[in-house]
């Protein structure tokens, strides 16, 4: 019987990357989607995936909805991708994000308590937890210190995971993934708005390119290879939590560097530094060390940093002449 997986956030970059995987693998997906006046399955249509996921109305604000959607679907395998996710806008919107990112996920696990405490589930942690770090590179066992109203509501997120797990025996676990990118990244994350903006540029349909702090350090991997790793954490017998990483760290001024010079720009022609970008709180130095999920799930990241960048270059070069 091929098993069913109910996918929140199926319409973001991770959700169509695993929804991908999971169809490959004979999965049946049930793609969680919550209904705005706009349809938003651009990515899943990039892939050619949206024809073979059953969706469903789904909303995280909702108990009622999610209890009904986990009795109708029956799902084996629930994953938590759904959440706001953009952390500068956690600044401005502190309590929604609290709401959606954190409380939410005690309802979902609360939901799956009530129908049926066997479904898996996975919930997306993030290092943005980690915040103003505690030990360089950061694994496991760190201490979190976050630094956004995003980072406290996936902590509460995290820890209520951890806590069903603990008090109900639930089948649930956290992969706590550093920043994974892609073609299919949101335009408002910084690589996405870089790699779009040298494009435009390249095509001369923009002049100048508005960033923030250049200075800050992040652990960037793909986004396609972390999914897989979302899935590893699924099979396990005994669920635990993950760091998914590469084990490198690199500026954002190192980035934009390097996607300029994938197509053959100097980015200091381009580049202007605008506060307006500048959050109240930075998260300054993010590395991360996938030895445990190297050892127990047996992912290691295959993507280099410099090929991330450039495939990403490449990717809206041709999109942008399409
Ligand atoms: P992050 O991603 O906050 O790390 O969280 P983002 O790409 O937004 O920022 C990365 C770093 O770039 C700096 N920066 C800018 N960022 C944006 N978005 N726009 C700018 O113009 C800009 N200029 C400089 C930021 O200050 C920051 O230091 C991402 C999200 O996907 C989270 O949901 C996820 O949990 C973590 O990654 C892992």
């Amino acid at each position: 019987m091929a098993k069913t997986a109910l996918i929140t956030g199926v319409t973001g970059q991770d959700g169509a990357y695993l929804s991908e995987l999971l169809l490959n693998k004979g999965y049946k997906v049930v793609g969680a989607e919550r209904r705005t006046s706009t349809r938003n399955r651009q990515r899943l249509d990039e892939l050619n995936i949206s024809d073979d996921i059953v969706f469903t109305d789904f909303d995280l604000a909702d108990q009622g909805n999610m209890e009904r959607t986990l009795e109708t679907h029956q799902p084996d395998e629930v994953y938590n991708l759904a959440a706001q996710s953009f952390v500068a806008l956690s600044f401005e919107q502190p309590v929604m994000t609290g709401d959606i990112t954190g409380l939410a996920v005690a309802r979902l696990l609360e939901a799956i308590r009530t129908v049926n405490p066997k479904i898996r589930f996975y919930q997306a942690s993030t290092s943005e937890m980690f915040g103003k770090v505690q030990a360089v590179p950061q694994d496991e066992t760190t201490p979190f210190y976050p630094r956004s109203p995003y980072g406290v509501a996936k902590l509460y997120a995290h820890w209520i995971t951890a806590n069903y797990r603990e008090s109900y025996g639930l089948l649930a676990c956290s992969g706590i993934l550093f920043n994974h990118e892609s073609p299919l990244r949101g335009v408002e994350f910084v690589t996405r708005k870089i790699t779009l903006a040298v494009a435009r540029i390249k095509h001369g349909l923009q002049k100048e390119l508005r960033l923030g702090n250049l200075d800050a350090k992040r652990d960037w991997g793909y986004a396609k290879e972390y999914v897989e790793g979302m899935y590893l954490m699924q099979q396990q017998e005994t669920p635990s939590d993950y760091v998914l990483a590469t084990g490198e760290t690199h500026t954002v001024g190192e980035f934009v560097e390097a996607a300029f010079t994938a197509a053959d720009l100097a980015w200091r022609d381009y580049v202007v530094i605008d506060p307006a970008f500048v959050r109240p709180a930075e998260v300054d130095l993010l590395l991360g060390n996938p030895g445990k999920a190297k050892r127990e799930l047996k992912w290691a990241p295959k993507t280099a940093f410099r090929e991330l960048v450039a495939l990403m270059v490449e990717a809206d070069l041709k999109r942008v002449d399409r």
